[in-house]
């Protein structure tokens, strides 16, 4: 039995990395409720998002989720395969894959206006824009992560609303073998911030290359090594326990969200010579000399910042071509992520779920809340605190 899914095309990829979660558990629970069938998640591959523009390190398109985590790792806590698995397991020709059944997942816009939500799992009439499914002939045609071969035999619009525990009653396996939810997303988790979102998050390790390349900049360029810090761990997250004696390396790391960003969000998104202000007296008060930055900015932004902090050592991880071409713009932001879940100090952008995937492997490596949970503030004076979404194990 196998369970796919897809997201809200203009999501981005950290937004997707926490529907995974949500999937994961989905699965997990599945399994835990019913030993009668096999049940396994097939991974979307990563592909076309609207951040990943790097040129001339070929097509950001049918990414496997081995380029960027530990697929290991990762069945550690589910049954996972890739998609070019199961396009070779599932199909009898290995041409054409027909998944059994499509469930369109839509919100309910009457409650959203009433502002009343009760749980929702209803068939409904699909809608006649943004609907990526058309039948030819007996079957239907859709985007399907980009591959023109995979079509379904049935499409079924469904208003939903709830966690994904609810989605369990659209599983027939006693028919059906293949089940994929399209805008997954619109799902919720079906407990934030409990031990099983906690376990499915722990489990997704990155892929250990991009670990190496981040530990060998620690090292090289700031004087970080596990050691040192208090950040060692064994190397399968099943035999992790809970700590807050992490240290991290003598650096204060910052994320600093710019681009789309800097549209409509004046009062959390500061201006870069505010932002250098704000890193000075901060850097300061924890005597530290040094600043990893990891940011989307532009090249002038970038160097505006250095010379604004000009008494400070300010620095940024640059990719070398075959890093670029390897590991592609998910890799490079995983490698920008690693490096400021180890410093000693980090702050981020509000409600950037880039700088919330950093403050989740914080918690996982056993760091003083204070030292994560914190973030630049806009023009407006009062600064935003944000949730803290502190682990339980
Ligand atoms: N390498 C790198 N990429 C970044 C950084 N900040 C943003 N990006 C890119 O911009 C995307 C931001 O989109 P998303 O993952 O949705 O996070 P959010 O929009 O900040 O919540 C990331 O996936 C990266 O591709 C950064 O500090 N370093
Ligand atoms: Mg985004």
């Amino acid at each position: 039995m196998y369970i796919l899914y897809d997201v809200n095309l203009p999501e981005g990829f950290n937004l997707r990395r926490d529907v995974y979660i949500r999937a994961a558990v989905f699965l997990r629970n599945l399994i835990d409720n019913d030993t009668k069938y096999d049940w396994q998640l097939v991974l979307p591959p990563w592909g076309n998002l609207y951040h990943w523009r790097s040129m001339n390190i070929g097509m950001q398109k049918y990414i496997p989720w081995a380029t960027f985590f530990d697929i290991v790792s990762l069945q550690k806590y589910i049954p996972v395969l890739e998609m070019y698995e199961f396009m070779k397991e599932y199909s009898v020709d290995r041409k054409e894959i027909v998944l059994d059944r499509v469930y369109f997942l839509q919100h309910d816009e009457n409650m959203f206006s009433a502002g009343k939500f009760v749980d929702k799992n209803e068939v409904a009439s699909c809608p006649e824009n943004n609907f990526p499914y058309r039948k030819i002939n007996d079957k239907f045609a859709g985007r399907f992560w980009g591959y023109s071969n995979i079509t379904a035999l049935e499409v079924k619009c469904i208003i939903f609303h709830g966690t994904t525990f609810g989605l369990m009653k659209n599983l027939k396996p006693s028919i059906h073998r293949s089940f994929m939810f399209d805008h997954m997303e619109i799902a919720l988790h079906k407990e934030y911030g409990s031990v099983d979102y906690w376990m499915a998050r722990r489990s997704m390790r990155y892929n250990s290359e991009l670990y190496n390349v981040a530990n060998e900049f620690r090292k090289k360029y700031l004087n970080s090594d596990d050691k040192k810090d208090n950040t060692e761990r064994p190397d399968d997250w099943t035999m992790e326990k809970g700590k807050r004696n992490a240290v991290g390396g003598q650096y204060l790391a910052v994320h600093l969200r710019r681009r789309d960003f800097l549209m409509g969000r004046k009062d959390t998104v500061p201006t870069i010579k505010s932002a250098a202000s704000q890193l000075k007296k901060k850097l300061k008060e924890l005597k530290l000399e040094t600043v990893f930055v990891a940011t989307d900015a532009k090249d002038h932004e970038y160097e505006d910042l250095v010379t604004q902090l000009r008494n400070y050592t300010v620095i940024r991880f640059s990719p070398t071509d075959y890093i670029r071409t390897k590991f592609k713009d998910g890799g490079l932001a995983i490698i920008d992520q690693i490096i400021c879940s180890y410093a000693r100090y980090f702050i981020g952008t509000y409600e950037s779920t880039f700088t919330f995937r950093i403050q989740e492997d914080r918690e996982i490596l056993g760091f003083l809340n204070e030292t994560t949970f914190n973030y630049l503030c806009g023009t407006k004076n009062k600064c935003e605190t944000g949730g803290r979404w502190t682990i339980v194990w």
